[in-house]
């Protein structure tokens, strides 16, 4: 069957005021561009026209400002879900312009199946090739096309001349049976293939083809301060250190890390650590130091759910595809993610906290508790069901003004049964087997700012009985301070006793 050229506004103009608009990319990688700014157009002038016009919008994670920015400037979305790292739609959703739901990242896919978030009108998916007979061949990104690529009503695809057709194998596309016919997800090492390398649709409906020439909108991570690189050091020595006790295997295990410069900072170090035996990825982002550490050799699989690297990155990798192709698999992210899978590897999990609580409790979403800052995103995910969980942050924000640990978090995403380990700049508290009293003293004497120790001290020595000796009275007066006077280290106990 023929398929059709048209232009990003055609397909724009199919799109209506209510419809739910599936995306495909994860991250800012895999994520169709023209289209959406199409359809932001389209908003602004419904708009001025006075008619109303909000989408609803699935992806498989954040995507890039071509989509979220755009859309959320254009005031165009009604709901969001399930991941973003837009500063324009993080204000949207912190004004409550409009509705945003938070999840897992594995559980999307699965949710749009069941039917929870309603039916999905139209997908749009950047794509490297496609074929008369529906073949796609994805970008530098998964997400949740498979599962889109079924439930949508029409598809339209964004064809980027950007991505060489030559992709054409670096996907692995499978999605597993809803109960009660799911087997088991047959992965029992990272570079295991089980699905097929393109998505499959009925060319019937693919209403329309937009062939673009886009840059990706991989940016640089910022230089690493000190900060980060203590933070990476420590981890690095915590997982050598675990490996010599036995405690990890000698083979080692794979390893995902979650987003931002601590996570690239922690894979930068390993390399410099001669301990590390080279070891294997199975993750959902892979970013630019784990391309380093498969050109040095230390890597020699990753398996994730998006390239989400810098273009420079990117350019190097489509010139030696051929290499990349080997070491390297896209998944969908109910695969990339999935806690069956992870537990089964043992994987070593790396993600970033905004606050931990003394008693080992993580918020990674909520700045006081209200403001939205990003998502859980795959963190969930990956520290529930892995062999080793680890967060990571460092020990204040804002110049010292904010302690990353406090007496009890202000929104809870990770709780103390998931979390095994917790490093900041000043060291490693390990968790493993302590009561709550213990681990308060761990965290306390090993990851809490120096400034901040004998105020979390003189808390967890008030005298308040029970097994967790959280003071229900004063347990948030670290964030009513920072409220007040905007820093937390002027907390006065003395009122609260
Ligand atoms: O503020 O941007 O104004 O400078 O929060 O903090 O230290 O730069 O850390 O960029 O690594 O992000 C948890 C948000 C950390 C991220 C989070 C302020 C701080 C700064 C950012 P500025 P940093 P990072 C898989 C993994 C959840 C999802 C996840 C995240 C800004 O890692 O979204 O793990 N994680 N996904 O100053 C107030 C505090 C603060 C604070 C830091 N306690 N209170 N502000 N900040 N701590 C990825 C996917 O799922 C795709």
């Amino acid at each position: 069957m023929a398929l059709k050229y048209i232009t990003a506004e055609e397909a724009a103009s199919f799109i209506k005021h209510g419809d739910r608009v599936g995306f495909s990319g994860f991250t800012h990688a895999g994520c169709p561009k023209t289209i959406p700014e199409a359809i932001a157009q389209k908003a602004i002038e419904e708009h001025e026209k006075g008619n109303p016009f909000q989408i609803g919008i699935f992806t498989g994670a954040s995507s890039g400002d071509r989509l979220d920015g755009a859309l959320a400037r254009a005031k165009a979305i009604k709901f969001r879900t399930p991941y973003q790292t837009n500063k324009d739609l993080r204000a949207s959703i912190n004004e409550r312009q409009l509705d945003y739901f938070d999840l897992h990242l594995s559980e999307l896919a699965q949710y749009l199946r069941y039917g929870f978030l309603g039916k999905v009108d139209y997908a749009v998916f950047e794509a490297a090739d496609v074929t008369e007979s529906g073949e796609i061949i994805l970008t530098n990104a998964v997400g949740i096309v498979p599962t889109l690529s079924h439930l949508a009503g029409k598809i339209f695809i964004e064809l980027n001349r950007k991505h060489p057709k030559e992709l054409r194998g670096i996907h692995d596309i499978y999605e597993p049976k809803d109960p009660p016919y799911r087997r088991e997800i047959p992965i029992y090492s990272p570079s295991d293939r089980i699905g097929v390398p393109f998505v499959k649709v009925d060319p019937a409906k693919i209403a329309g083809v937009v062939v673009t020439e886009n840059e990706g909108e991989g940016g640089k991570f910022t230089p690493l301060d000190e900060v980060t690189l203590a933070i990476g050091h420590n981890v690095v020595d915590f997982l050598a250190y675990e490996l010599k006790a036995g405690r990890l295997p000698k083979e080692f295990s794979p390893v995902q890390s979650g987003v931002g410069n601590v996570a690239n900072a922690v894979l930068g170090c390993m390399a410099e650590n001669k301990t590390i035996p080279p070891f294997t990825v199975y993750t959902e982002v892979i970013q630019d130091a784990v391309i380093k550490l498969m050109d040095e050799g230390l890597v020699t699989f990753a398996s994730g759910c998006s390239l989400t690297v810098s273009n420079p990155m990117l350019d190097q990798i489509y010139e030696r595809l051929d290499f990349f192709k080997q070491r390297i698999l896209l998944r969908p992210s109910e695969i990339s993610n999935n806690p069956e899978v992870i537990r089964r590897l043992g994987v070593i999990s790396i993600n970033t906290a905004l606050e931990a609580d003394i008693f080992g409790n993580i918020n990674s979403t909520h700045v006081l508790g209200t403001r939205m800052m990003n998502g859980i995103g795959g963190s969930g995910d990956f520290t529930r069901a892995a062999g080793l969980s680890l967060f990571t942050t460092p020990s204040t924000a804002k110049d010292g003004k904010i302690s990353a640990f406090v007496p009890m978090v202000s929104h809870l995403d990770h709780s103390e049964h998931s979390v095994n380990i917790i490093i900041s700049e000043y060291g490693v508290a390990d968790l493993r087997g302590l009561s709550p009293v213990q681990r308060a003293h761990t965290i306390i004497e090993h990851c809490a700012h120096p400034d901040y120790r004998p105020l979390l001290k003189e808390y967890l020595e008030m005298g308040i009985k029970g097994h967790i000796p959280q003071n229900l009275k004063c347990c948030f007066a670290f964030h009513q301070e920072l409220e007040k006077s905007g820093d937390m280290r002027l907390v006065d106990w003395s009122k609260y006793r």
